[in-house]
């Protein structure tokens, strides 16, 4: 537990720099949270990629908290930005997918080219094996030459079962085909890898839409859970993206990956406010183990510098 803490610490401490920083810039003029402190620290919240409309959210709620007297400490200032970031985090939240009885999990992974989401699968089916589910991993990109030995190297490494793909087949049989051996084998969670990149935008999206249709087809529940994959380093663009998946295939979550590395993890807390999809897992890293199940609280708390950490015990 302790450990998955501090990843995602470690993940949020670029943003996190910059929005403290920010913070204690704007009110290190001395002149406490006045006109120019909450320009500044407005910035400060758009620069991290929170999202205009989020970012005048926050700053409309920190005036009306702090106004009359324009007192506030910087650790007031972030105790509070966290609670009001936790509170439009956990509106978005949702419980995960349980699955029809009797039947297996399916989870279909959609997102654009080389965000992560091969790799993100192989997480996933990771923190299933652990709880004791039998995995299958379908190979339902058929685009990319490489993408089955790719998913299959992570089904051996995630002790899950591998269905693969004809290159250049089509990926909405692969899907059924997968879907159907899920279920003669009575495994537990089916996870269906999809291309990033066709010819066309348009292209995928009427491929990922018929891969949806087509696992319904053979079992009416499916998918379960439609998860879209987005690189933490998109910045507002993830919106956009996270909108158009949404529109053509009906989101029930999304992943972040990459947020190792970036300065923009504020993008979770636009997409979950402005969107109302929630964030399901983060991604912070390439190792098998780096994918989380979000937490608000710990993502807002991440995200201000709030509940430091002890230091770890050598
Ligand atoms: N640092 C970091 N790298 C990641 C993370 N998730 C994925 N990656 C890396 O991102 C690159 C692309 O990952 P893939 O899983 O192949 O992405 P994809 O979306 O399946 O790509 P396509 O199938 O080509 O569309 C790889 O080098 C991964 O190791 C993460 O959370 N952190
Ligand atoms: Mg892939």
């Amino acid at each position: 537990m302790r450990k998955r803490f501090s990843r995602l610490r470690d993940g949020l401490a670029k943003t996190r720099r910059a929005i403290t920083e920010g913070i204690r810039g704007a009110l290190g003029r001395g002149a406490g949270l006045d006109g120019a402190a909450l320009d500044s620290i407005e910035e400060t919240l758009i620069a991290a990629d929170l999202g205009v409309e989020t970012a005048l959210h926050l700053i409309d709620a920190l005036r009306e908290r702090f106004g009359a007297s324009g007192a506030a400490t910087e650790v007031e200032v972030r105790e509070f930005l966290a609670l009001e970031i936790e509170k439009a985090l956990r509106a978005a939240e949702k419980e995960g997918a349980q699955g029809e009885p009797g039947a297996p999990l399916v989870v279909m992974v959609a997102g654009v080219n080389g965000v992560g989401k091969t790799t993100t699968i192989g997480k996933l089916s990771r923190l299933h094996a652990d709880k004791g589910r039998s995995v299958i991993l379908a190979a339902a990109d058929t685009f990319r030459a490489a993408a089955n030995e790719q998913l299959s190297i992570w089904a051996d490494r995630s002790d899950a079962q591998f269905v693969a793909g004809q290159p250049g087949g089509d990926a909405a049989a692969v899907a059924y085909d997968a879907l159907d051996a899920a279920i003669a084998r009575s495994a537990d969670v089916l996870i269906v890898d999809t291309a990033g990149r066709l010819h066309t935008q348009k292209n995928l999206m009427q491929e990922l839409v018929k891969v949806k249709r087509v696992l319904g087809k053979r079992l009416e529940s499916a998918p379960d859970e439609l998860l879209l994959v987005i690189d933490a380093n998109t910045g507002q663009n993830a919106l956009s993206q996270a909108r158009v998946f949404d529109e053509a295939l009906g989101l029930t979550g999304l992943v972040l990956t990459k947020l190792d590395g970036t300065a923009r993890g504020g993008i979770v807390v636009a997409i979950a406010r402005e969107l109302a999809i929630p964030v399901q897992f983060v991604g912070t890293g390439e190792a098998i183990d780096d994918l989380e199940p979000f937490d608000s609280a710990a993502f807002a708390r991440g995200l201000l510098g709030v509940d430091e950490a002890p230091p770890e015990i050598a």
